[in-house]
């Protein structure tokens, strides 16, 4: 069985695959990227083109020969980007060489294509696998011999296309998801709270590292909270999940208990103080949720007005960071404990981060799930898939790009009411909001949120009318995680009916796919390297496409998370479903990726 599940994920688990086009480019409009020049004249013009009536004009400049013209873009880890562009030389007697090429921003060449053919245009391709360039041109020059003499001599450039590919990443890949790793570097238990390190050689920024023997690295324990003689009388309410029961109180987080943060076995109560106290028995006196750490009395020795004693220990979480100083040797690094969110800790300067170990609650031994080979980072939008999004939003990009009133409705649950976001500018309807203010500071724009905590799209449909219409919206943004459990015919009647109410007033509609829930509650155990597991999300996006309905792909950014080192409970504010600030900002990124500006 075990065999089974770990092949299972081994296939199904991959990210982002396949070519994407970054963008492409005929010089007819206006230009999907920010190109810039250098040196020699280079400028749109209509003497020639491939394609259309524009094309790119280079006339070298005499003293070197060059001209250049270029951009720049945020390289990905591990990613093949692939450039084609059609070039034209006049007939010259001139020794010219048009040349496409990757290049670092000092301009030295990682790969590039050249011709030296005069009169016809000829079409240049060339491909670059990234490794760890952060910052990566793709520039369109003069690639021949830098030689005075050739001024004046022109080349036109029409018809560029860059285009992107992720490639897969597969859990079976171990510490080789970490894109900076060579070879080797394995990271595996060495018994207790150890770890071994295998040799190896890794890249830290820029240079190649070896790593010459295998080093054993030990991790403090998070620390336990001790908690004595914590009075309470016990309610007669069965114990169970975050809310019934007496709850232990320094096992509750916001308004619920958190699961698996009390040692089961540390529990005791008793009927007075102090460590010799006579002890009520388990069983017949009283009976625990210990999951949710959460108690209650049983018809025995404990009455509704007795004050018992509890005794308990409750751990606390922790994320270290493993990494590889430039001089070879590891090192680790504490992250900051905390009971729902603990985060990595900075990175060293100078070194690279080779994975994360989780501490969960209660931990004593590292077992390899708890290593979380750091990967690549989640990818950024490309300018063609913002185009795409944005295509769906036209009514409102033209009105917050002309100004004036605009009202943006946020018709969702507990998450859009805020839950657990630490204040509402960093709760993402908020956030996102202002970020839309900051962007668009033409427009004014009204913020409306219509959510109510614990309730679906079922609940709110009959109030859509007084929470949604009411305020007629030029902007509607769902987010339902409470649909998750809904059919297919559910989620297409209500989002029919709240999409076709929105449009009926010329308002326009952003779905937001939900973040990850605890992952027993996602049917997935306590994986927290689980591909998405509800049928929901597919309808979702189903509905969607279907609709030409803009949609904010949440749920995939959460499926990334292990990828980046991240056990995604860390970024649950409860525990269970609510996400804190990080994971609120994670909506607000997919959200940007439906206007034109977030690549500005
Ligand atoms: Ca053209």
């Amino acid at each position: 069985m075990k065999t089974l599940v770990a092949l299972v994920l081994a296939t199904t688990l991959c990210v982002a695959a396949g070519a994407e086009i970054m963008f492409q480019d005929s010089f007819e409009g206006p230009s999907p990227v920010n190109w810039q020049k250098s040196w020699g004249p280079a400028e749109r013009s209509q003497d020639m083109a491939q394609d259309g009536a524009w094309a790119i004009r280079e006339s070298l400049e005499d003293k070197y020969g060059l001209s250049v013209w270029y951009t720049e873009f945020p390289a990905h880890p591990r990613a093949i980007y692939k450039a084609t562009a059609w070039v034209f030389i006049p007939p010259t007697d001139k020794k010219v060489s048009a040349a496409l090429r990757f290049t670092r921003r000092d301009w030295s060449g990682l790969a590039g294509a050249e011709t030296i053919e005069q009169g016809k245009w000829v079409k240049l391709e060339a491909t670059y696998e990234n490794k760890s360039e952060r910052t990566v041109r793709l520039q369109m020059f003069q690639g021949g011999a830098h030689q005075a003499g050739v001024g004046g001599t022109l080349m036109y450039w029409d018809n560029v296309t860059l285009e992107r590919e992720l490639g897969e990443i597969k859990l079976d890949e171990g510490i080789m998801i970490n894109p900076y790793v060579i070879e080797g570097l394995e990271v595996t238990p060495a018994g207790g709270m150890s770890v071994k390190v295998a040799p190896g050689k890794i890249d830290v920024d820029g240079k190649t590292v070896e790593v010459t023997q295998e080093t054993v690295l030990t991790l403090e324990p998070a620390r336990v909270i001790r908690v004595r003689d914590e009075q309470a009388k016990l309610t007669d309410e069965e114990p169970r999940g975050y809310s019934k029961g007496t709850p232990l109180q320094l096992c509750l987080g916001p308004g619920v208990t958190i699961a698996g943060c009390l040692d089961p076995g540390s529990l005791v109560i008793k009927q007075a103080a102090g460590p010799d106290a006579p002890r009520y028995e388990e069983g017949k006196d009283w009976r625990a949720d210990k999951l949710w750490a959460r108690v209650g009395r049983l018809d025995g020795a404990i009455g509704a007005d007795t004050t018992v004693f509890m005794d308990y220990d409750m751990s606390l979480m922790r994320l270290d960071t493993i990494f590889v100083r430039s001089d070879g040797t590891l090192g680790v690094r504490q992250g900051a404990e905390h009971k729902m969110i603990p985060e990595p800790p900075k990175p060293d300067a100078f070194a690279r981060p080779l994975c994360n170990v989780w501490l969960p609650y209660n931990c004593r031994e590292i077992t390899p799930e708890l290593v979380y080979p750091i990967g690549p980072p989640y990818p950024s939008a490309t300018q063609a898939q913002i185009a795409a999004n944005a295509a769906l939003l036209p009514r409102t990009i033209e009105k917050l790009n002309q100004g004036g009133d605009f009202t943006i409705v946020f018709w969702g649950d507990s998450v859009t009411c805020g839950g657990d976001a630490s204040s509402q500018e960093k709760a993402f309807p908020l956030a996102f909001t202002n970020w839309l203010r900051i962007k668009y500071p033409q427009a004014n724009i009204k913020y409306v949120n219509a959510g109510t905590g614990g309730w679906n799209s079922d609940g709110k449909l009959p109030l859509f009318e007084e929470q949604v219409m009411a305020h007629e919206p030029d902007l509607m943004v769902i987010e339902f995680v409470n649909d998750m459990g809904m059919s297919r015919e559910k989620i297409f009647a209500n989002y029919t009916k709240a999409v076709g109410r929105v449009r009926e007033i010329g308002g326009e509609v952003i779905i937001v796919t939900p973040h990850f829930v605890r992952p027993d509650w996602m049917g997935a155990g306590d994986n927290m390297r689980t591909p998405e597991t509800r049928a929901a999300v597919t309808y979702l996006r189903e509905f969607a496409a279907e609709n030409n309905v803009a949609l904010a792909d949440a749920s995939k950014r959460w499926e990334h998370l292990w990828v980046e080192g991240l056990p995604y409970i860390t970024l649950l504010y409860n525990s269970i479903n609510h996400p804190e600030d990080r994971g609120h900002w994670l909506f607000v990124e997919e959200l940007q990726k439906c206007f034109p500006v977030a690549a500005q």
